[in-house]
């Protein structure tokens, strides 16, 4: 197929939301591969803007704001200045990182609204939506909880259930009741705006089915099963109080779906970039390419390109590379369950190894299937590909430089074969490192840019100047000359990988700068040129570094079992009168004997001082206490419960105890020694 010519390239990068920070899965599902695309074409001299920002509106950003007792601005002012300050710091090189409660944004995304409105591309339909009358506000199906008909958790929401993953619908909860007043909501007729997708379905199969056969086929795949399915009419309006509100009579209380607002950030993003953004987003020599994960390809590929054919004069995207999800340690990274390597404090821990999680990120990267981070492997790739194989070979390569010919460049002098075969090969580098990564195959592409060190560092192995040097000094000038230009290289190819590196490599080498285009030549630091003083580009991870992070996940773990078992809370039982409390006895008690009773696991026989009475009770906390533990505590008893033959034994009465929901048992003590027989009222 013939490759269309494009002048300019606009990157877009998924608008993370402001509700949380940034974790290891976005940067290696959506930011890296982001980065070393724009760092490329940058590298290159192309015209490439690169734009993203904080997505900050949306159901989840009021769900924390009533969490914490803030205002959903409160929330987004906190995440976006720490996203965007996370991202500086691991090199993310936007050209704009903006926000969707920017003024621009909320003009941009009301006017492309209102004209799909006003040209009545919008369907206009109403609902019965459930309504909190107490609250006196409608209830996103998030905003909904009770009772999951599938897995009987008791904390499900509208749309999911967190416990067992089924997706679900308010209608479908038992008991369903507000999670902002706790009342019961009522169903309230309400109107909302739809996009009807389905008159955008023939468009579709021709654009994306036909036309973009060369996406990734997880992208790919998923749009057609979209097609395939169906398209239906998809609200573009809800009701809250927090987004851009509807911009039209009669709309209040209405604001944009963030899904429709979202996308539109790029283009607000833009505008705030630069007066020419319509060069970017309206002339079709512009390529345009999203990057995201996977579960938001359908907004990406067939909500966002109806949006934009509906409203007409915007360019479509040429390509969206989905990548799929990082797992840790084995497990779905999960925001609420804490379970995630944040960025932010990734940063604060590693300080200088920045570029570490680039490499181990993009070289693990989960480009066609899900894959898991360890930090296992984070140590091994930083342990044997970086010190081992990048910064040994650049070390050796400029200490011997420094040693024999105070850190000047030596001349080249007569190649053997080895030397033309070692620079044969790396001048074959570069075709195969342009293509991986126009093709968005970044782990390939790294390989190919780690590949002039792994060949440099053979090369040195080989040629052992150190020895050589005794017997023929001559020929270490040209092997250290061309040890030279292949770490020169090594820079210009990490550069879109390992920015930080790239720097350090060319500071080292005392030039400020090499031209992409000069990937591959033999003479990027030429004979008599002074290099800099050789530093270390990588130290070795020790195993206590890695036990310390192993050790802070375990926590995490432990801590989301504890909480698992403490949320769910018995509902409360039926009301009874204050007569029938006033029947039950109960007395403060000493137990004075306790023993297991034979062939039971559950059964204990204990002797008990009720100040009434000494008097036998079995209990079936077994599993809970020693006989050891409970001689000598005083317990609060029910007396005047009907005596039950247990086992041989009369047992006249019941210890009262606090089960929670992990079935775990306390005993109920007074707070200080009290007389046997005291009554509990
Ligand atoms: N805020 C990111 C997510 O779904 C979502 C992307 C918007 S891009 C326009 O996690
Ligand atoms: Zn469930």
């Amino acid at each position: 197929m013939q490759q269309k010519k494009f002048n300019r390239y606009l990157v877009t990068s998924a608008l993370p939301y402001a509700n949380g920070p940034v974790h290891i899965g976005h940067l290696a599902g959506v930011y890296i591969p982001s980065d070393i695309y724009t760092r490329y074409l940058r590298l290159k001299g192309c015209d490439v803007l690169s734009v993203c920002g904080s997505d900050e509106h949306g159901v989840p950003i009021t769900i924390k704001a009533r969490k914490e007792g803030i205002t959903p601005q409160q929330v987004v002012d906190r995440y976006h200045a720490l996203i965007k300050r996370s991202f500086e710091r691991l090199g993310i090189a936007f050209d704009i990182y903006s926000r969707t409660s920017s003024p621009t944004h909320a003009a941009t995304a009301s006017d492309f609204f209102r004209k799909l409105y006003d040209e009545g591309k919008f369907v206009e339909r109403t609902s019965m939506q459930y309504y909190d009358e107490e609250a006196q506000t409608f209830l996103a199906d998030r905003y909904i909880v009770g009772t999951c008909p599938k897995c009987g958790n008791e904390r499900a929401y509208g749309d999911q259930c967190e416990k067992c993953g089924s997706t679900l619908s308010p209608d479908e909860l038992v008991d369903p009741h507000s999670a902002v007043s706790g009342s019961k909501p009522v169903k309230r007729e309400t109107k909302h705006w739809y996009l009807p997708l389905n008159d955008y379905e023939a468009f579709l199969r021709a654009w994306i089915l036909d036309g973009h056969k060369e996406w990734k086929s997880n992208v790919y795949g998923q749009c057609k099963s979209w097609l395939d399915g169906g398209l239906q009419p998809r609200a573009v309006s809800r009701d809250l109080d927090w987004g851009i509100p509807v911009p039209v009579e009669g709309a209040e209380g209405k604001v944009l779906y963030v899904w429709f607002d979202a996308p539109i950030g790029y283009i607000s993003a833009t505008k705030e970039l630069t007066p020419d953004w319509e060069k970017y987003w309206k002339s079709d020599d512009t390529k345009l390419v999203h990057f995201i994960g996977k579960d938001n390809i359908v907004f990406h590929c067939i909500v966002f390109p109806s949006m934009l054919k509906a409203h007409g004069g915007y360019i479509l995207p040429e390509n969206v590379p989905s990548n799929e999800f990082l797992n840790l340690e084995g497990d779905k990274i999960s925001t609420s369950r804490n379970w995630a390597v944040w960025l932010h404090e990734y940063l604060d821990e590693f300080p200088g190894k920045e570029d570490v999680l680039r490499y181990v990120l993009c070289a693990n990267a989960p480009e066609t299937k899900d894959n898991d981070f360890t930090w296992k492997d984070f140590q091994a790739r930083n342990n044997s590909e970086l010190v081992a194989v990048l910064g040994n070979f650049v070390n050796r390569a400029l200490v011997l430089t420094q040693k024999y010919y105070g850190g000047e460049v030596p001349a080249c002098g007569l190649l053997t074969d080895y030397d033309r075969a070692t620079i044969a090969e790396i001048g074959g580098i570069k075709a195969s490192l342009e293509a991986n990564i126009e093709h968005y195959h970044f782990r390939e592409a790294l390989k190919d840019a780690m590949n002039f060190a792994r060949i440099g560092n053979k090369y040195l192995a080989d040629t052992e100047p150190w020895k050589v040097v005794k017997t023929d000094p001559e020929r270490v000038k040209t092997i250290l000359n061309i040890a030279l230009q292949i770490t020169a290289n090594t820079a210009v190819a990490i550069e879109p990988f390992m920015p930080f590196s790239a720097g350090k490599i060319r500071s080292m080498l005392a030039v400020d700068r090499f031209g992409w285009e000069e990937l591959g030549s033999m003479e990027l630091v030429a004979a008599g040129h002074r290099i800099g003083s050789p530093a270390l580009l990588f130290e070795k991870i020790e195993d206590d570094v890695i036990e310390r992070q192993l050790a802070k996940l375990a926590a995490t773990k432990e801590a989301n079992l504890a909480a698992e078992k403490t949320q769910q809370v018995e509902d409360q039982k039926d009301n009874i009168s204050f007569d029938d409390f006033q029947r039950m006895d109960i007395r403060v008690s000493t137990i004075l004997s306790a023993e297991k009773v034979a062939k039971t696991k559950k059964l204990l026989k204990l002797t008990v001082d009720t100040g009434i009475d000494r008097r036998e009770i079995v209990s079936g906390i077994a599993e809970h206490f020693t006989p050891e533990e409970l001689v000598g505590r005083q317990v609060l008893v029910l007396v005047n419960l009907e005596p039950r033959e247990l086992k041989g034994t009369l047992s006249r009465g019941m210890i009262l105890m606090a089960e929670d929901a992990s079935g775990k048992l306390r005993l109920l003590e007074p707070n200080e020694k009290t007389s046997n027989g005291a009554v509990v009222g």
